[in-house]
């Protein structure tokens, strides 16, 4: 009996070990969903903006594509900012979405995806509706081909509905890939000795290297170097103990700042970063005169794309290891410490403010949480009071768009389920960008997935307060956020849900929610004053 395109496209995804599926489904879907598998899982999420970020954060946990499946345009239009995210994120995903049968295409029925591989563009490598039906498993292994190599990112493919009930000739291929490219020896030399020749060299490392799994190379490499070590701007992952003696902190986000930091030192070497991930415009020079900069890079359109510096392409990891035999033992400066304001200077009854937030959560939480960001104004305070010290255990978003990392702690926590490894999760959130994709609470929910979230409840957008002074757009209405009741929306939809106001409250609360099987929101009322941006 000959199979049918579904029967073979299910074989081959079964192959590939891609059997956990992120949707939201339409009638342009059902075709492919239909006889569901047994040994697959769907995981529902309500909104298409979490469906994508869950699959993101599940991506990332388990190291491995995720699987995505869309209703057609309007799916895709609402998982457009976490797809452009995960972009940025550079994480594998095969994003599909339904399309109307290829009976009607041409006179547009209700739900065409018009120029459905246009739509997800610039932000996916690869875009593809199969010319025949036919030719759909084959598809699938050429999308998860191009997703896993690097830079990993997101592919997508539109299934037009009525191509899976048709024979499928025969299996797919699978095939596997290479997911390192390795630096040019020569290149490599170079940089070595440019190093080996430095007076006072200065290491910027980034999130390309937890994707590499470069932790311990990394703190190999700075050790021999015995050099400072800073993270770079709004960097999504953390590569560095942040309690490393060598650790300078984070690189500000800005032109004129960021360069000011790097004074004194005569070569800065990046790695696994942009050169930079700059914000607000503070003109100036982008490095201090005389310091020459080296970019190792993953990523060539980053290395392209560098306004300064000369860049060698290839994986972060396999880079710093080549490095580390060429390198001399450092005979530099020696590091000064890192001076940390840490003060705490409330009185008891008064309203929390950010830093007692964090001081309690670092009290309570365990050594390997993972934790997800999403606190805008308070990410410095949250570094300061919470620093990472393990790899694969904090995660950011890489573009800036809000809405983010609730889903994504959802797919975090799903992963730690379903590798075993069942670390805790913990998402810190603003009252602002709680609200972006707050449906993947119901899909934690009704998945117990144990994640802990965190509001802080300024009642404001606080950091574009922020930004408005230091921009000097004074006036700007829609800034003020009042009337947002978190533990009502959360028991809506089918969370524990509890407001915590002091910081004993807070502790208990949070020790109860680490122990408990499900979801957990907590609201916790702050001082809306916001820091300078800069
Ligand atoms: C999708 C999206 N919409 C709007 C913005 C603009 N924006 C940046 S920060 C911010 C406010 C976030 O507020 P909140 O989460 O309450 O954090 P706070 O600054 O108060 O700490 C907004 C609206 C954005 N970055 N992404
Ligand atoms: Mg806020």
């Amino acid at each position: 009996m000959t199979r049918t395109v579904r029967e073979a496209t299910y074989d081959l995804l079964r192959q590939l070990g891609l059997t956990t599926i992120f949707g939201n489904p339409g009638s342009t879907e059902e075709p492919f969903l239909q006889h569901f598998p047994a040994d697959f899982t769907y995981v529902l999420g309500l909104q298409e903006a979490s469906v994508l970020a869950m699959a993101d954060g599940y991506a990332q946990a388990t190291g491995r594509p995720a699987l995505i499946n869309l209703h057609t345009f309007a799916g895709v239009g609402h998982a457009m900012g976490n797809l452009i995210c995960a972009f940025y994120n550079k994480t594998p995903l095969i994003v599909t979405a339904g399309q109307q049968t290829r009976e009607m295409l041409l006179l547009e029925p209700y739900l065409t995806n018009v120029q459905a591989v246009e739509t997800p563009r610039p932000w996916v490598k690869w875009s593809y509706e199969p010319v025949r039906a036919v030719d759909v498993p084959a598809a699938f292994m050429r999308a998860y081909a191009t997703a896993v190599q690097p830079p990993a990112g997101p592919v997508f493919l539109s299934l037009p509905m009525d191509d899976f009930e048709k024979p499928a000739p025969g299996a797919a291929v699978v095939r596997t890939q290479s997911q390192r490219v390795g630096p040019d020896p020569a290149r490599l030399q170079e940089f070595a000795q440019e190093i080996n020749r430095a007076r006072s060299p200065v290491l910027v490392l980034g999130a390309a290297l937890d994707r590499s799994d470069g932790w311990e190379v990394a703190h190999q490499f700075a050790e021999k170097l015995k050099v400072p070590v800073w993270a770079p701007p709004e960097t999504e992952r953390a590569v560095f103990s942040e309690k490393h003696p060598l650790f300078q902190g984070f690189l500000p986000f800005a032109i004129a700042p960021l360069s000011d930091k790097l004074t004194g030192h005569d070569l800065v070497l990046v790695i696994g970063a942009p050169v930079f991930r700059y914000y607000p415009y503070v003109p100036g020079e982008y490095l201090p005169e005389g310091t020459r900069l080296l970019h190792i890079t993953d990523d060539p359109a980053e290395a392209a794309r560098a306004p300064v510096g000369d860049s060698l392409l290839g994986d972060t990891r396999l880079a710093i290891q080549g490095l580390l035999e060429l390198v001399n033992p450092g005979q530099y400066p020696p590091v000064p410490p890192r001076a940390l304001k840490r003060e705490l200077p409330n009185p008891p009854g008064a309203m929390l403010t950010p830093a007692e937030v964090f001081a309690t959560l670092q009290e309570n939480r365990p050594a390997d949480a993972v934790l997800l960001l999403e606190s805008t104004s308070n990410a410095e305070e949250f570094h300061t009071w919470v620093p990472i010290t393990e790899p694969h255990s904090f995660s950011l978003f890489a573009s800036g768009g809000l809405g983010w990392a609730l889903p994504a702690a959802v797919g975090f926590a799903s992963a730690e389920r379903d590798t075993g490894r069942r670390r805790p999760v913990i998402a810190v959130l603003g009252d602002g960008t709680a609200n972006y994709s707050i449906q993947a609470l119901y899909t934690a929910a009704q998945h117990h997935l144990p994640v802990v979230f965190l509001i802080l409840h300024n009642q404001e957008y606080g950091i574009l307060k922020a930004f408005a002074e230091q921009q000097k757009t004074f006036g700007v209405p829609g800034i003020d956020l009042p009337g947002l009741d978190f533990v009502a929306l959360a028991i809506g939809y089918g969370c524990a849900a509890f407001r915590v106001a002091t910081s004993d409250v807070f502790s208990q609360a949070l020790q109860d929610a680490l122990r408990r099987a499900g979801p957990t929101v907590l609201e916790i009322p702050i001082t809306a004053a916001v820091a300078p941006l800069l």
